[in-house]
């Protein structure tokens, strides 16, 4: 303890007593005072488990990573790692090389055009503000959410982004999502259950949608329909930074448009990584390894741990633990 932060020490202790006694709110648990985030700013955060920060990111490096993303669609650019996903609604069979047959890019990491969102320095002053000096990029990806084919497979299920992660406390994780264009319900923007980050981590399986599941696409089981949600209309360069607790998914991309955002999400060096034998999480485990066997032809018992180890990147301080 003697190394941390006096704020990362304080920080966990109002979240000890916030967790385990009075059930006191003290309204700064989850924010460090670095100051950058206005009190308001703060306090939506406490509240909500999610904070917009308008503008953020240029529209020129927007461009350059929409470019990437076409080179790398084309296979004009090899990039080690990196998980291309297809989507549901488009048969196997059928090659398309472009940004049509490409619903998802993952693990961009080794890619440094890519790469170099996770470390603009707009993006990761705000991004200390949850996790403290040391941050590594944990999770990359590029979502292309394609035109709906009428069968709402386009559609994101609710779901905790932890369910996904072999690493803890989730305190010390964000996300940050940026719209690359203008998102708003028309396109399928992110749906958020405000608060809800205060929860547990919530059992996760695919959703039953007549028209088909993207892979990992878990959703939370029985995910309460009647809780409040609020649609994150957002313009391009505007980025969401949340809590992985938060219960979001995403709509259905009702336009003949590509509907793009990049995201990654960071973790601090304090952060260790957990079994997840025995826990929810099994699921994702086995799925994993059936992606490293057909993917990449690794057929030796696969744990969680040890592919976030290789995917995740140090963005700024010391890694530690990850
Ligand atoms: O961009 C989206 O549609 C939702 C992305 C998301 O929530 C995720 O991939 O975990």
């Amino acid at each position: 303890m003697g190394s941390l932060p006096l704020s990362r020490v304080f920080k966990g202790c109002l979240h000890a007593v916030k967790k385990t006694t009075l059930g006191v709110r003290d309204s700064h648990c989850y924010t460090l005072d670095n100051n950058l985030l206005t009190p308001a700013q703060r306090h939506f955060y406490e509240e909500n488990g999610y904070l917009v920060i308008k503008n953020l990111v240029s529209d020129e490096d927007i461009e350059r990573f929409r470019d990437e993303f076409e080179r790398i669609c084309r296979r004009d650019v090899k990039v080690p790692g990196l998980l291309i996903m297809r989507d549901v609604s488009i048969a196997k069979s059928e090659f398309v090389p472009d940004e049509k047959a490409v619903m998802k890019i993952q693990d961009f990491q080794e890619d440094d055009e890519l790469f170099r969102y996770c470390t603009l320095p707009q993006i990761i002053k705000y991004v200390e503000c949850f996790t403290g000096p040391d941050i590594l990029a944990m999770h990359t990806m590029l979502i292309n959410k394609p035109p709906d084919p009428g069968k709402k497979s386009s559609r994101h299920p609710m779901h905790q982004d932890l369910h996904f992660f072999p690493f803890r406390p989730a305190d010390l994780i964000v996300c940050a999502w940026t719209a690359m264009e203008k998102i708003d319900r028309s396109n399928g923007c992110l749906v958020v259950l405000p608060g809800t980050y205060k929860g547990s981590l919530k059992q996760h399986d695919y959703p039953e949608w007549e028209g088909g599941v993207n892979k990992l696409y878990h959703g939370v089981r029985d995910c309460d329909k009647s809780a409040p949600r609020l649609h994150l209309a957002m313009e391009k360069g505007d980025t969401v930074f949340f809590h992985p607790l938060l219960i979001h998914g995403s709509g259905m991309n009702r336009t003949d448009g590509f509907r793009k955002a990049i995201a990654c999400h960071y973790a601090s060096g304090d952060c260790h990584y957990i079994d997840v034998k025995g826990t929810t999480q099994e699921n994702v485990e086995r799925e994993v390894a059936e992606i490293a066997k057909t993917e990449y032809d690794i057929h030796s018992p696969v744990i969680l741990k040890d592919i976030w180890a290789f995917r995740s990147r140090l963005v700024k301080g010391e890694r530690r633990n990850l």
